[in-house]
């Protein structure tokens, strides 16, 4: 029994160091120690010795079987150890690998121009407003002098949504809506850029829908000649120190008199190409005296105040400065275009 025993530790053993996974180690337990396996066999045959020699084996088995366990544990401990060592071998990252390079994203190019834009009036006292593009014919029209049988008005011209409301063709209504919250105190200094909406069909320099930015002056004694100096700060911080600006004599119908500015070809410096026509100027907005009417009607007493309020499309700003020939660019969003205009690569 004493031989048997020995044996079975012997095989044991060695099946163990042999084991190369937890699975094995686990069937080698069940094999050896469980409670069908052929030490338990062995020592229940013991009833059989003769008495004296019972503790004795009883002994060398419990030996036997603590010993197998101890072996049993520590195989299971490297095997166990050896696992995690295999996986973080698998799973290391090498820190210096170089990483790959983030895709920074970047301002629209309008969305730069307009935001220039208003930092320039801003920088000039004027504060910014913005208001709804869906608009009531009133605010639209009526209050800026655009009578009922108005050309504008044309339903060729604007998308209506009832007869009384459309998406607003400029944002001239908010400058109204702003003037009448002043409740005919002055001065009203503000810019108002936005989306505006005409019926017109898309091409290279025409667009349904576009930006605007118009800006406004209200208070005792605004004259031309403020219009006159805040334009041309613009164009000059706009376009560069060295460019010259001109009005021309012009209609609108809420504003009287009426001008539009040039300011000299930034591509030849007046000398005429191809940017200016040959002529050595380019038309970049519109403005003039607000029409004592328009001030009348959002209740300002035009004896007392007067006012300057000029249009301009950024769109237009934008593909002059940067050379865009074609304002569907603008909305398209194909990131060649828009990667173009990446601060960084500037
Ligand atoms: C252009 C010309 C202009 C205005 C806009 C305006 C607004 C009020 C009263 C008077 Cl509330 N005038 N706006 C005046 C003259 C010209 O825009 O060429 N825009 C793109």
């Amino acid at each position: 029994m004493k031989e048997r025993l020995q044996a079975l530790k012997e095989e044991a053993v060695s099946k163990i160091e042999e084991a190369s996974n937890v699975k094995e180690i686990q069937d080698i337990r069940v094999a050896y120690l469980g409670k069908k396996g052929p030490i338990t066999e062995i020592l229940r045959g013991m009833g059989k010795l003769p008495a004296e020699e019972r503790p004795k084996m009883g002994q060398l088995g419990n030996e036997i079987r603590a010993i197998i366990s101890d072996k049993l544990d520590e195989k299971m401990e490297q095997l166990e150890k050896a696992a995690v060592a295999e996986k973080l071998k698998k799973e290391t990252i090498d820190v210096t690998m170089p990483g790959r390079p983030v895709q920074k994203g970047n301002h629209h190019p309008l969305t730069r121009v307009v935001e220039e834009i208003e930092d320039l009036f801003i920088g000039m006292g004027f504060s910014i407003a913005e208001g709804p593009e869906v608009e009531t014919d009133y605010y639209n029209f009526e209050a800026l002098n655009l009578p009922k049988n108005h050309p504008a008005r044309d339903m060729q011209d604007s998308f209506y949504i009832t007869e009384d409301i459309l998406l607003r063709t400029h944002t001239s209504p908010m400058q109204a809506r702003t003037m009448e919250k002043h409740e005919g105190k002055g001065p009203v200094k503000i810019i108002v850029p936005g989306r505006v909406y005409r019926r017109d069909t898309d091409d290279a320099t025409h667009s349904h829908q576009f930006t605007q930015i118009e800006g406004l002056m209200v208070g005792e004694n605004v004259r031309m000649s403020d219009l006159k100096g805040v334009l041309q700060t613009f164009a000059k911080e706009m376009f560069g120190q060295e460019r010259e600006i001109r009005l021309r004599p012009s209609f609108f119908p809420f504003t009287e008199p009426s001008v539009e500015m040039d300011i000299s070809c930034f591509n030849c410096g007046g000398e005429g190409c191809s940017v200016c026509k040959g002529t050595g100027w380019i038309e970049i907005l519109g403005g003039g005296m607000v029409h004592p009417h328009v001030l009348e009607m959002s209740g300002f007493d035009s004896k007392k105040y007067t006012g300057f309020a000029f249009g301009m499309g950024p769109e237009r700003i934008a593909m002059l400065k940067y050379g865009i020939e074609d304002i569907r660019n603008f909305y398209t969003n194909d990131v060649r275009f828009l990667k173009q205009f990446n601060r960084v690569n500037q």
